[in-house]
């Protein structure tokens, strides 16, 4: 797996390059972190993955009238939440992978009290990042408001809480929905809506970016977990087969894999339709939501 994959929308390619450099940047720590750690950070921060939660932020800005340049502290910030989310997910305690955007995970490569540092520096900085970075105060603390409230124990920690909550035995669409809305999806609402808030968006611009970024986040979800049915373990750069592994419901065992990919098709048209307002400035969403929908990593 890699940027050059020709299954990245092409735009989205170039700004990866400008992203990756933000992210070195935005971790260039002073002598107070040891060397281990930030190469740890680095590995994590820096691995191979789509980017497609920056590339979201920087979109919707666009979208909004808004410049890369001025969202690109918000773009680095929700990429930090996701790479800690991806790291604490891997350790034994959760998913216990040992596989990650193709490399070793981060407790293989260093160790597990690392691999907890890491996303705890993460989170920390995240929020550093837009504290310092987004300009006037007001929208900074709006930003780290909106992210806070994304990452927090209503929205990722509590979708991935009742994932791994092995005491509730209900297959239903309910409560998958409700578990994704959260673990996945909110941080895909999320850099919609940082997006459109350094970009000063209008209400109604934000709304239509908010329902564009909750469909696509579940559309996301949906291809996740027929990709771990059906997927190749090369392409997707992690170990697949784990869901059922650990008896976790998942779109496939609920509604079975034809349904499932009819519903993805479903959703990636009423994230589109959500943003048919906007006409050509959200040509790169579209193109971002076609690549969700077909993608193979
Ligand atoms: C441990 C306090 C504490 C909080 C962490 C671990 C956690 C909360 C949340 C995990 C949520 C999680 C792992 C969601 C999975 C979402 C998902 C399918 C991620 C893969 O996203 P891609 O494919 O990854 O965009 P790349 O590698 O391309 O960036």
């Amino acid at each position: 797996m890699n940027l050059n994959s020709p299954t990245l929308p092409d735009l989205g390619r170039e700004l990866c390059q400008r992203i990756d450099e933000s992210l070195l940047r935005s971790i260039e720590f002073d002598s107070g972190c040891p060397e281990r750690l930030r190469e740890a950070i680095q590995y994590c921060l820096l691995a191979p993955g789509k980017r497609l939660r920056p590339q979201l932020v920087l979109f919707a800005a666009e979208a909004c009238g808004g410049s890369v340049e001025s969202a690109l502290p918000a773009a680095v910030a929700v990429e930090m939440i996701h790479a800690y989310s991806l790291v604490h997910d891997d350790l034994p305690a959760m998913d216990d992978d040992d596989l990650r955007r193709g490399r070793p995970t981060c407790h293989k490569q260093f160790d597990e009290a690392t691999a907890i540092l890491v996303g705890d520096a993460l989170l920390a900085r995240a929020f550093e990042v837009l504290a310092t970075e987004i300009q006037p105060a007001e929208r900074a603390a709006r930003c780290c408001a909106e992210l806070a409230r994304a990452a927090g124990a209503n929205e990722l920690v509590g979708g991935q809480a009742d994932d791994l909550d092995q005491s509730v035995n209900e297959h239903s669409i309910e409560r998958l929905e409700f578990i994704h809305r959260r673990k996945t999806g909110a941080l895909f609402r999320a850099s919609l809506r940082l997006g459109a808030i350094v970009a000063e968006a209008n209400s109604r611009e934000l709304a239509a970016l908010d329902l564009y970024g909750q469909h696509l986040g579940l559309a996301f979800q949906v291809v996740d977990d027929l990709l771990d049915v059906s997927g190749s373990e090369s392409e997707v750069g992690k170990r697949l087969g784990k869901d059922a592994d650990h008896g976790k419901v998942t779109y496939p065992s609920v509604l079975g894999q034809e349904a499932s990919r009819r519903r993805a098709e479903v959703l990636i048209d009423q994230a589109c339709q959500a943003i048919e307002g906007f006409g050509s400035s959200v040509a790169p969403l579209r193109e971002l939501a076609l690549f969700v929908r077909r993608r193979k990593n």
